[in-house]
This record gives structure tokens, sequence and C-alpha cells, in this order.
């Protein structure tokens, strides 16, 4: 069993239903949702002129491989109605695998940690509340440290 810790964004729709469909299925069909973050109203990173997402960060214990854990989240995506058609443009849902363990992957289709963690705010701070004690496998830098530099200004705002 592995933690992988995994980021669900949506900015499209019903958001709340979003996050709370993915959870559903992820259970059923990922491993073990262990905990979930609080929900965060954040704004648009990377492409501005678009909806606030909601954004939340899960504990999930797995037996899936990376790989094949990728292949169950792009099949959720696709079910609850995430289209791809412009880079960091609006969507239903996205779901990204930020760590998983302590593993370091770098191919093409799946790198892990994710490659933008430490840019974005949105992301940092849900994984900090689930767990401060996180270090990056790539750098060695905590979470604290990576959220004390992070450049990301944009409004992370907790929910519940
Ligand atoms: N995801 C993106 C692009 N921009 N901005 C916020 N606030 N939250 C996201 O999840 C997000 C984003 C691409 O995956
Ligand atoms: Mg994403
Ligand atoms: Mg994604």
């Amino acid at each position: 069993m592995i933690a992988a810790y995994l980021l669900i964004g949506s900015n499209l729709g019903n958001r709340d239903f979003f996050l709370d469909k993915a959870c559903e299925l992820l259970s059923q069909r990922a491993g073990t949702c262990r905990r979930t973050s609080s929900i965060y109203e954040t704004a648009p990173w990377g492409k501005i002129d678009q909806p606030s997402f909601l954004n939340q960060a899960i504990e999930l214990e797995t037996n899936l491989s990376p790989k094949d854990l990728l292949q169950v989240l792009l099949k959720i995506e696709l079910e609850l109605g995430r289209t791809r058609t412009e880079k960091y443009g609006p969507r239903t849902i996205d779901i990204d695998i930020l760590l998983y363990g302590n593993e370091i992957i770098e191919q093409p289709e799946l790198q892990i940690p994710h490659p933008q963690l430490a840019n974005r705010r949105f992301a940092l701070l849900p994984l900090f509340e689930l767990n401060p004690q996180l270090v990056h496998p790539v750098t060695g830098i905590t979470l604290e440290a990576l959220l004390n530099q992070c450049p990301d200004e944009g409004l992370v705002h907790q929910l519940k």
C-alpha cells in the first residue's frame, strides 16, 4: 500500500458535485480515500480569464501502480465530462497526482511529483493541511519551505 496525494479541481458547472463525485469514484476504483483536505476557492492560475476553482487534496491509500492509477483518473475525468481543448482552460474536473509515496517518475505521459507543485499555492496549501511533514522527493525541501518560497500570489481561500 502506497500513500498517494491527489489534487482535484473544478471550475465549470456544479463544482461541489464534481468534487464529491470524484471522491466517491476514487474510493470505488483506486483505493481508500484516507483523508480529504478542506475545500478551497482558488483564483485561476495560468489562464486568468476563467471562473475560479474549487480545489481539494486527497490522501489515497492505493495498490495501483502509478500508471494504473493515472488510467483510472483519466477515465473518471472523462466520465465526469472533462474535455481537453485549451491548456489550463476550464474543466468540470481535473484529478492530478501530486505525490506517490516518495517515487520520482519522469515520463512523457506521467511526471511525479507533479512538475508544477512548487509553483502552485492552490496545490501546496491543501497538501500542507493534510500532511505538514511532507518533503518534496526530488529537492528534499519541506512543504512548509515550499509554501514560504512559492511565487504564486493567487488567492487561496479555505471554505470548509
Ligand atoms: N488547474 C489548472 C490550471 N489552473 N488554477 C486553479 N486555481 N486550480 C487548478 O486546479 C488549476 C488552475 C490546470 O490543471
Ligand atoms: Mg491540473
Ligand atoms: Mg490534470
